[in-house]
């Protein structure tokens, strides 16, 4: 791919609904003409929907499913919260990025990668993070508070993705605490939050958050098929990457100053009412032992509380829990 496809992609999603000429660009980029049409018949080949038409130029439709650098780098700009922005086109793990680049700065960064090899969740499981499919990403933010508040971190960013969701779902979206996000009884988002710590107190938060935007329900492997399914399963139209991240990016803004300013309990009711796991019987395991129970609520601090069939309270700050 040209060293230019960058500058020209990101010059047309700038001219957005207008049409440009091919000697305007051109001229912007000191290339030649021939070189901007071959540019743009790449970024067509890749999947960009790019009008040309004789006389007025090119206009951008939709780009392709693919992180462009340039583009996500203006729209965490825009949002003025994260300083620095890393793009991946393919890589390990988003979260292992993230922790590397984390050390010896104070910045908050945003990792993205168009697919990951070893994408993993909690306790080393594996997470399915296919190409050009999903959003995976890890966030590192640098709070200023004491250990014990960490617990709840976790839960503001729950109500993030969430209402992040819903608007691109016909579907109700739910929170399945602690770490799940569900469209009816099929998982649509994992996310995990890790700490990183020295001598002097927590040095930075890392969000991992996988969701699944646009596969069709035969796309998944089919060890998750029966459980995974992606924000696309329950929509008219195809979802747009580059306006789910800025609307993601917005609302993990507004709430992790939530966070920062207001206890768990000023967000507990608003937490339990979108939640999928009250009135039923669920499997819980914790620590390796599992039982059955039901949760009854959640309380100030983040924790589940939760009575099994013996009627032996629990109170939860992990578990896995199966619908
Ligand atoms: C999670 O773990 O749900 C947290 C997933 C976090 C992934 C993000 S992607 C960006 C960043 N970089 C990473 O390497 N990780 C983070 P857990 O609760 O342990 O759930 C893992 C389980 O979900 C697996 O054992 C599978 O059963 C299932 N699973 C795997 N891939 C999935 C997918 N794409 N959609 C739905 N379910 C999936």
């Amino acid at each position: 791919m040209s060293k230019y496809s960058q500058d020209v992609v990101k010059i047309l999603y700038d001219h957005q609904p207008e049409y440009i000429s091919g000697q305007m660009i051109a001229e912007q980029l000191q290339i030649s003409r021939t070189a901007v049409k071959k540019i743009i018949d790449q970024l067509k080949a890749e999947g960009c929907v790019i009008n040309s038409v004789n006389h007025r130029g090119h206009q951008l439709e939709q780009l392709a499913d693919t992180w462009y650098p340039g583009i996500v780098e203006q729209i965490v700009d825009e949002q003025g919260f994260f300083k620095k922005t890393l793009v991946f086109d393919t890589i390990d793990s988003t979260q292992l990025a993230a922790k590397q680049e984390l050390v010896g700065n104070q910045d908050s960064i945003i990792v993205l990668s168009n697919e990951q090899t070893k994408g993993r969740g909690r306790f080393n499981r594996f997470w399915d993070s296919e190409r050009g499919k999903g959003l995976w990403m890890s966030a590192v933010f640098r709070p200023n508070v004491p250990f014990s508040l960490i617990t709840t971190f976790n839960l503001f960013m729950a109500l993030a993705i969430r209402e992040s969701i819903q608007p691109f779902s016909n579907d109700k979206v739910e929170i399945k605490w602690p770490n799940d996000i569900y469209i009816g009884s099929k998982k649509v988002c994992g996310f995990l939050t890790e700490m990183s710590a020295n001598s002097d107190g927590i040095e930075a938060v890392i969000c991992g958050i996988g969701i699944n935007m646009n596969q069709k329900a035969d796309e998944f492997p089919e060890e998750i098929a029966h459980r995974a399914t992606s924000i696309l399963n329950h929509a008219d139209q195809k979802i747009d990457r580059y306006q789910f991240l800025d609307t993601l990016l917005g609302n993990m803004k507004k709430r992790y100053l939530q966070f920062l300013t207001v206890p768990f309990e000023d967000i507990r009711e608003e937490y339990r009412a979108h939640s999928n796991i009250w009135h039923r019987t669920l499997k819980f395991t914790e620590n390796d032992e599992m039982f059955t129970g039901q949760a009854l609520d959640i309380d100030k601090d983040g924790f589940l509380q939760v009575v099994d069939e013996e009627g032996k309270p629990h109170r939860l700050m992990s578990a896995d829990i199966d619908l």
